[in-house]
């Protein structure tokens, strides 16, 4: 778990010079925007954290505010980022190429609350990208960094129904859970990889709490309004927490129906009927390790083979005495690779619906867990309170020879089918800095190089890769 860096700043020192003032102002016109929509309904706010110094206390007047029964709370985030990769590309790993990217994403919420009971929450997300060489045509099926105005979720949820443990949670919705690394909705990528249609059942006890949802994810797309789920797909998943335990527990099954038909398998075209069997545990003691495992078994069909894959995590990090209370990670990410492309036993992890951004087999997203060994070194330092800076180290092999090295669109990129090439995909250094002004600011900016192994090498064109980008992210 990483240290929390949202905490707001202790005192003033962050507020001054002409960086400060400009970003005043544009608190200030933002604050205005909302507040207007807010006050243009005669609303009376709770005033009493109104006076409170910083951005919570400056937010405050529409973060709270009732109308007779009801009560309203607007959120939201801009964030611009700027991209520049060389030697790959938002399809992944391609010598010789280069690309740029300027993003803005606009995302604005509305949460309504009737009586502290049932809550309706609305989304709106707006997505642009601009210097790219790729447009709308080069993304048929969803596309992963542009989609105007539209609607990313709407959904109705009421929780402990008449206090009994038992509850609901309707619509298009945003759905992760643990660590996201199963369950992810992969906000990094500007229109978010993972929103659903979904009616979820919730169960919250003593001793558990339990979701139980049917769903199909969104497609997105900037000529169609609102965005359509994926047809011909569903997923039925069980999702479990067990409480009052000294660390977390989490239990799942996922049971996955394609029937699009698009899928080849090693002995013939067909559908997927895929069921993932997982628990993920997680534990930590403040301040001086945290720790935590995964681990996800698949069968069923793939086409008309049979599955037979296997996913896991487990990581470990600690804090050690220096200077700043620098935490030192490690991590080993498995997910199973096919050892004989023509056995008709599927044996390919597809990594369930987990976060494939910058978290997750490096910043570059040349990997993702399929057929994947990940080796991975982290070092995070805190050069100020509300500052920390990030390094990574990874070093990457596929699990089986035979098996492809998967983009993280779980599509085949390279293969050696007689795996004559290796196991050796390379490594990987990045390194992040991350800096939260007045609690609601976010600037980051990283660099990454991908040094590619012998399986790269002999399987086609073989050139350093490396990735630079600088971020900034306003929330209210
Ligand atoms: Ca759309
Ligand atoms: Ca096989």
């Amino acid at each position: 778990m990483k240290r929390n860096i949202n905490r707001r700043p202790a005192g003033g020192a962050w507020r001054s010079g002409s960086f400060g003032i400009s970003l005043v102002l544009l608190q200030t016109v933002l604050h205005c925007l909302v507040a207007q929509l807010a006050w243009s309904t005669q609303a009376d706010t709770v005033k009493s954290d109104r006076d409170k110094p910083g951005q919570n206390g400056f937010w405050a007047p529409v973060k709270d505010v009732k109308l007779g029964p009801f009560r309203l709370a607007l959120s939201g985030q801009l964030r611009l980022r700027y991209e520049s990769s060389g030697d790959f590309t938002l399809k992944g790993y391609q010598p010789g190429a280069a690309d740029e990217l300027l993003l803005e994403r606009l995302r604005m919420e509305v949460a309504v609350r009737l009586l502290d009971k049932p809550r309706l929450f609305l989304q709106f997300q707006d997505a642009h990208a601009f210097l790219t060489t790729f447009d709308d045509g080069d993304f048929p099926q969803s596309n992963p960094i542009e989609n105007t105005l539209d609607v990313r979720q709407l959904c109705l949820e009421w929780l402990r129904m008449g206090d009994t443990p038992f509850g609901f949670k309707v619509g298009r919705q945003q759905i992760s859970y643990g660590d996201q690394r199963v369950f992810g909705p992969g906000n990094w990528g500007n229109t978010g990889r993972f929103a659903w249609d979904a009616a979820m059942f919730k169960i919250d006890a003593d001793q558990f709490w339990m979701d139980l949802w049917v769903g199909k994810f969104l497609r997105y797309k900037s000529a169609i309004w609102p965005d359509r789920s994926v047809s011909d797909f569903l997923t039925f998943v069980t999702y479990t927490g067990i409480k009052k335990l000294p660390f977390s527990l989490e239990l799942f099954y996922v049971n996955t129906r394609d029937d699009r038909a698009v899928v080849a398998g090693e002995t013939g075209n067909g559908n997927i009927r895929s069921q993932s069997v997982g628990v993920q545990s997680t534990w930590q003691e403040q301040n001086s390790m945290d720790a935590g495992v995964t681990f996800v078994a698949q069968f069923g069909r793939y086409a008309a083979d049979r599955i037979r894959a296997y996913g896991a995590n487990a990581k470990w990090g600690t804090f050690i005495s220096a200077p700043g209370r620098p935490r030192l990670g490690v991590q080993f990410t498995y997910g199973s690779g096919d050892r004989d492309p023509a056995d008709g036993v599927h044996e390919t992890f597809d990594g369930v619906f987990g976060g494939r951004d910058i978290q997750y087999y490096g910043f570059l997203n040349l990997f993702f867990w399929a057929n994947l060994r990940d080796y991975q070194f982290e070092l995070s330092v805190w050069p100020h309170e509300d500052a920390v800076v990030q390094f990574e180290y990874h070093h990457f092999t596929l699990d089986r020879a035979r098996d492809a090295w998967y983009t993280t669109g779980l599509v085949p990129y390279r293969r050696d089918r007689a795996g004559h090439s290796g196991l050796s995909l390379g490594e990987e250094l990045d390194m992040r800095a991350t800096w939260n002004l007045q609690g609601h600011l976010e600037l980051m900016g990283g660099y990454g190089v991908f040094f590619p192994g012998s399986f790269v090498s002999q399987t086609g064109a073989s050139t350093k890769a490396h990735w630079f980008f600088a971020q900034a992210a306003y929330s209210w």
